[in-house]
């Protein structure tokens, strides 16, 4: 089987020291947690930016700022700053860090509720104008799909040649007001991309760790992370991010799966070294 490539989402834009006080929000503090993170095991870092009191921004020169510090401790891991954003920002609010042109961003793939009155919004419009300035500059978008109809979006987006090779999913699960993480919720989204294609999963909460193995078991790749999931198991929150990727190698040594460097990842996603 190829080699486990472990992303690690360690901020996010809605997680707050509140729920867990190891939630970066500084950029010397992200850059310690990627840090031991990659120590631990991870080959990408997803990456939110937040001002230093939390509120999620995605400033350019903040982006630029935390990459630059991240660097310094990491200088190999791929960084994958989100497009996403937060909820309520502009497209071009949110596109803001590929212009530091990263080897990855990621690429959400559709709209879904985000709880209470939120609606993350990804018109069809939204992604094509997304797809078309991140391969403009050459990166990787990693597909974000919340559920099967993001599946079929990016399929029918691959058919007009406006997503292209290599294709990269994500599928992200659990999620209130997105598809469940169940074994047959994981095993009809693997069976609907491409033979070529990757993907990763990322169970939000609970499901983090049973869709990680699911992910592990049938040579997927896995992300965790503090901006999906806070606890190390049920009742105990984790001690920072690597607590979390610590789980996943425990998990994928089981398997005998190895685990991926970054130039490992690099190869099995085909990003140019
Ligand atoms: N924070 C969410 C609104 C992404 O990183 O591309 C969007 C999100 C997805 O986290
Ligand atoms: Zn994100």
């Amino acid at each position: 089987m190829e080699k486990l490539i472990i992303t690690c989402a360690i901020s996010g834009a809605e997680v707050t020291k509140e729920d867990n006080s190891f939630v970066p929000y500084t950029p010397k503090e992200m850059a310690i947690e990627a840090y031991f993170a990659c120590q631990a095991g991870a080959s990408v870092i997803h990456l939110h930016v937040r001002e230093d009191d939390g509120t999620p921004t995605q400033d350019v020169a903040r982006f630029e700022e935390t990459i630059k510090q991240i660097r310094k401790l990491c200088p190999d891991v791929i960084i994958q700053p989100s497009t996403g954003g937060a909820v309520g920002m502009s497209n071009d609010e949110r596109l803001q860090p590929i212009n530091l042109v990263p080897e990855m961003c990621t690429l959400d793939c559709g709209s879904v509720n985000f709880g209470n009155d939120e609606v993350f919004i990804n018109t069809e419009n939204d992604i094509i104008y997304f797809a078309e300035k991140i391969y403009e500059k050459n990166i990787l978008p990693e597909l974000e799909c919340f559920g099967k109809m993001h599946v079929d979006q990016v399929l029918r987006l691959y058919k007009k040649g406006i997503i292209k090779d290599h294709l990269h999913f994500s599928f992200v699960l659990g999620m209130v007001g997105g598809q469940a993480a169940q074994e047959r919720d994981f095993v009809f989204l693997k069976e609907s991309i491409p033979e070529h294609a990757t993907y990763s999963v990322a169970g939000i909460g609970r499901h983090e760790f049973p869709l990680a193995e699911l992910a592990i078991k049938h040579g997927g790749h896995v992300r965790v992370g503090l901006e999906d999931n806070i606890y190390l198991e049920k009742g105990v929150k984790a001690k920072g991010n690597a607590d979390l990727v610590q789980k996943v190698v425990k998990i994928a040594n089981l398997y005998k799966r190895e685990i991926a460097t970054p130039k490992d990842a690099r190869k099995i996603l085909k990003i140019k070294e």
